[in-house]
């Protein structure tokens, strides 16, 4: 396949300025018909070019220029473009195309899903529909007319208002849609299918009525009303904060169950993965509560940061990305707990944005070169992409923050354009100079501070010494330091926070400092201290950097539960549980463990006084993946081991505890997604989990009572995850068969059913996740059912996965083989985990190469998955 380079990129040779498409839909294909009116850019130095456009699996059926037909010597078909060289100046071009929906498994362009017909165009589906310049700075209004048969696809939506609708011959009918928007081709949409509408309106800041819709199928109508709310509320904070008011007449959402993505912000008609909209008390946890609202805020966004104004090219793609997911963390900390998301988050990106940007993929967030994009929509374009677009929110402060993004979308409005224009209109509407900041979009690799201290008592004059570094990546070597914001206090042996003063005599010093690191090396003096501090170092998660500090376990043990900054009070118990499990890797006889760390969990578990959503945080030990990233020459099961030896320790000594605390924790009243209650939820079922760990029969019971009389799935879930993690044979199998009864006509329920399974040490070793593939509910062609075996498996059931024998990574590269037939961007994701092999240890990563070489030497291997197995071999 070939590499596609940013320092490659024109601007198109040829401008389309309207799309008329017509569907005509059929059970055995799609008609496209398709009008562009095109016109040479004056902007391109390409003179009178050919006309080149992006085609993927299509029949061509006829082709023709202001209404002349072109024969086949007029044009050349490349197999994935067509040429059409000796275009005027402006024309019309009509193209006809013959596809089949039925038989779309890559579910990349129009595709049938549960009998609707549905698309997905981003990044470079549309090709897969009909001939198009497909590339983000080509943007066009687009006109859609869809016929189908009436009754069984009653409901015809595309992007923009309905103007047009009516009964054709032969009981079919037809619908036309009028986006106003000019728009590149990844945001057009279609849907046809036998929906169920659910109503609901929003008027906006300047008093506009605007139409919400919801399409689902009708099993689904009432699984609806919690993404409504949550559109409403974004809608109303995206307002707010950012100033930005919805701009048509309609806003629809549609649910389908075969989605490649989460979601998909189509202008007007946003296409979801029903797992991540659909929720009910009975079925959907808190924590797909909290998703939900997450991803249709992020979509909704979607409308200003990536619609109104998109991406010049994909290499921009955290342009979009990057933003959309800060503007949605902070839509999130603000209806919930600021300090949990801000935890979620860093979690996330400490465990796998970081693993990611250490291992082979690793690319900056602005990459200079992929061979297939859709393996480019990782968690470094979104994850590190936020942080980046968070340390200039930090940089600037929320006023200057607001000023630049007033000023990127009325400057931007209706174009295609780069990373550095958003960093340009930050930069001109604040004065503040950005450029050394750059480099976060250019250079990959997480920086490393390493942080060193001393106490000078004479002279009451702390001195902290920072030096980053920044590791190689593949391609790049030899780094330039960075412009890193840098959140920090100092605390007194009273856990009292001291002012921070840079000279000294400084009066009115500051409790908290974002000290600004821009050199390889730093040593900042605070004055006027009587006693050596405390440093509470990256508050908040200032920047996403590792820092490296030798705390003592008192210092972390101290921070935990004096630090102001919730955050790093959450941080700091983690590095102590990080500290007392590596401790005990590949020690299998040590028994005992540090009494500070069962001391910190009794008083978290026993204090009913402290934040109680913090400390459902603080009780989850940092997870066997964060474990791994943190080691070198990892070994999974040595890791696992050690985890659950510590967990086991710490619930037989805080045995009456855990009791204590999940009696008091028992919720009664109505359920609600409110921190409050997530918290409750959250410590009654870890204290349950700990509990059925040492085999507990109070805990045991309480499992049974509780998987019984739950209201809600959170709790259900609960007590099932803790039954099938438990020892208790007979309870696991009943469970889950009473589980899988009750539940099995819904696929989202059906889809975590089998999570829970495949995650699981007890019921996910190998024999049995082949026999979730073989079960009546499986299906290859479902993405989400895939990922709830194989994905479970891989990543979340790590001792299994990674077993001595290899077995693990053989049923893996087997599975991505299958799948890099039928569906090749989730085969490319899937083989994820064998890409980490130089992590292990070499008995591990001799053979997860192995399985890599096995995928590498498959016949017809996809452009998707070869890009990531060759890059991982390299
Ligand atoms: N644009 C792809 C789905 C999302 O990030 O919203
Ligand atoms: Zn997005």
């Amino acid at each position: 396949p070939k590499t596609i380079y940013l320092s490659e990129y024109r601007v198109p040779a040829y401008l389309v300025d309207s799309v008329d498409l017509t569907f005509e839909l059929f059970e055995e294909g799609a008609r496209v018909h398709s009008v562009l009116s095109v016109r040479r850019n004056p902007d391109s130095d390409a003179g009178p070019a050919p006309l080149e456009l992006d085609g993927d699996s299509l029949k061509l059926e006829s082709l023709a220029l202001d209404g002349k037909t072109l024969d086949e010597g007029a044009f050349e078909d490349l197999g994935d473009r067509l040429v059409i060289p000796g275009v005027p100046e402006t024309f019309e071009l009509t193209v006809v195309t013959w596809i089949e929906p039925q038989n779309n498994t890559r579910l990349e362009g129009l595709y049938k899903s549960s009998g609707m017909f549905c698309t997905q165009c981003e990044a470079e589906g549309f090709r897969c529909i009909t001939y198009f310049p497909d590339r983000p700075d080509v943007m066009s209004r687009f006109r859609t007319r869809i016929e189908a048969e009436k009754s069984a696809y009653p409901v015809l939506l595309s992007n923009g208002n309905d103007v047009d609708r009516g009964d054709l011959a032969d009981g079919r009918h037809f619908v036309t849609w009028e986006d106003p928007f000019p728009k590149p081709c990844y945001l057009f949409a279609l849907v046809a299918g036998d929906l169920v509408e659910k109503r609901d309106s929003f008027t906006t800041c300047s008093g506009r009525e605007i139409d919400l819709r919801m399409y689902v199928e009708p099993r689904n109508a009432e699984k609806c009303d919690h993404a409504m709310d949550s559109l409403k509320r974004s809608m109303r904070w995206d307002e707010d904060v950012y100033g930005r008011e919805y701009d048509l007449d309609i806003f629809m959402i549609v649910a389908v169950d075969d989605f490649n993505m989460g979601a998909m912000e189509n202008k007007g008609l946003n296409i979801f993965n029903s797992s991540c909209v659909l929720a009910s008390q009975e079925t959907a946890t808190d924590m797909a509560f909290q998703r939900i609202e997450a991803i249709v805020a992020h979509e909704y966004f979607h409308n200003w940061s990536g619609n109104r104004v998109t991406c010049r090219d994909w290499f921009q793609l955290s342009l979009k990305e990057g933003f959309t997911v800060f503007r949605d963390a902070s839509f999130s900390a603000d209806t919930g707990s600021p300090t949990v998301k801000r935890i979620e988050d860093v979690t996330l990106l400490r465990t796998a944005q970081f693993a990611e940007d250490a291992g082979p993929m690793s690319h900056p967030v602005r990459p200079s070169s992929y061979m297939e994009i859709s393996n480019f929509y990782t968690l470094t374009i979104y994850e590190k992409g936020a942080e980046v677009v968070r340390m200039i929110h930090s940089l600037l402060g929320p006023d200057m923050f607001r000023k630049g993004s007033d000023l990127y979308f009325e400057r931007h409005d209706g174009q295609a354009v780069t990373t550095d224009d958003f960093v340009r209109a930050m930069e001109d509407a604040s004065g503040r100079d950005l450029s050394q900041f750059r480099l976060w979009y250019e250079q990959a690799g997480t920086p490393v501070l390493d942080v060193s201290d001393e106490f000078d008592a004479s002279a009451g004059i702390y001195r902290l010494t920072i030096r980053q570094s920044i590791p190689d990546t593949p391609g790049q070597s030899n780094k330039q330091p960075q412009h890193i914001p840098f959140a920090m206090g100092l605390l007194g042996a009273q856990g009292q926070a001291l002012p921070l003063r840079l000279r000294s005599g400084d009066t009115d010093a500051p409790l908290e400092r974002v000290l600004e690191l821009t050199d390889a090396e730093h040593t900042f003096e605070f004055h006027g201290l009587d006693e050596r501090p405390v440093p509470s170092l990256l508050r908040h998660f200032s920047a996403p950097v590792r820092v490296s500090y030798p705390w003592t376990r008192e210092q972390l043990q101290f921070l935990m539960s004096h630090d102001p900054d919730g955050f790093n009070r959450w941080d700091a118990g983690q590095r102590l549980a990080v500290d007392v499990i590596q401790g005990l890797v590949g020690n299998p006889d040590e028994d005992a463990i540090d009494s500070r760390l069962v001391d910190a969990y009794r008083q978290l578990i026993s204090d009913s006084s402290l934040d109680q959503a913090l400390v459902a945080k603080m009780l989850q030990l940092p997870s066997e993946a964060y474990l791994i990233e943190l080691s070198e020459a990892a070994d999974a099961p040595a890791i696992h081991a050690a985890r659950e030896r510590v967990l086991k320790r710490l619930a037989t000594a805080l045995r009456d505890e855990l009791v204590a605390c999940y009696n008091r924790n028992h919720q009664s009243g109505p359920y609600r997604v409110t921190p409050e209650q997530i918290a409750g939820r959250s410590l009654r079922n870890t204290a349950l989990s700990w509990l059925l760990l040492i085999n507990d029969d109070e805990g045991r019971e309480l499992a049974s009572q509780q998987f019984r009389a739950a209201d809600n799935m959170t709790d259900r879930m609960g007590a099932l995850r803790a039954l099938v993690n438990s020892d208790y044979e007979a309870d696991r199998e009943r469970v889950l068969s009473e589980f899988y009864e009750r539940f099995r006509h819904d696929p989202q329920v059906v889809e975590q059913w089998f999570s829970v399974q495949a995650a699981s040490g007890q019921a996910g070793r190998l024999p049995q996740i082949r026999a979730l593939l073989e079960h009546e509910a499986f299906d290859w062609k479902n993405p989400n059912k895939v990922r709830s075996v194989i994905g479970a498996f891989a990543g979340q059931n790590l001792a299994e996965f990674h077993k001595p024998d290899g077995s693990g990574y053989e049923f893996l590269a087997e599975q991505v083989c299958r799948l890099d037939d039928s569906n090749p961007q989730i085969a490319a994701r899937l083989v994820t985990p064998l890409t980490r092999w130089r992590k292990f240890a070499p008995s591990y990563g001799e053979q997860m190469k192995a399985g890599l070489e096995k995928v590498r030497d498959k016949a017809g291997l996809s452009r998707d998955v070869y890009e990531v197995v060759h890059k991982s071999l390299a």
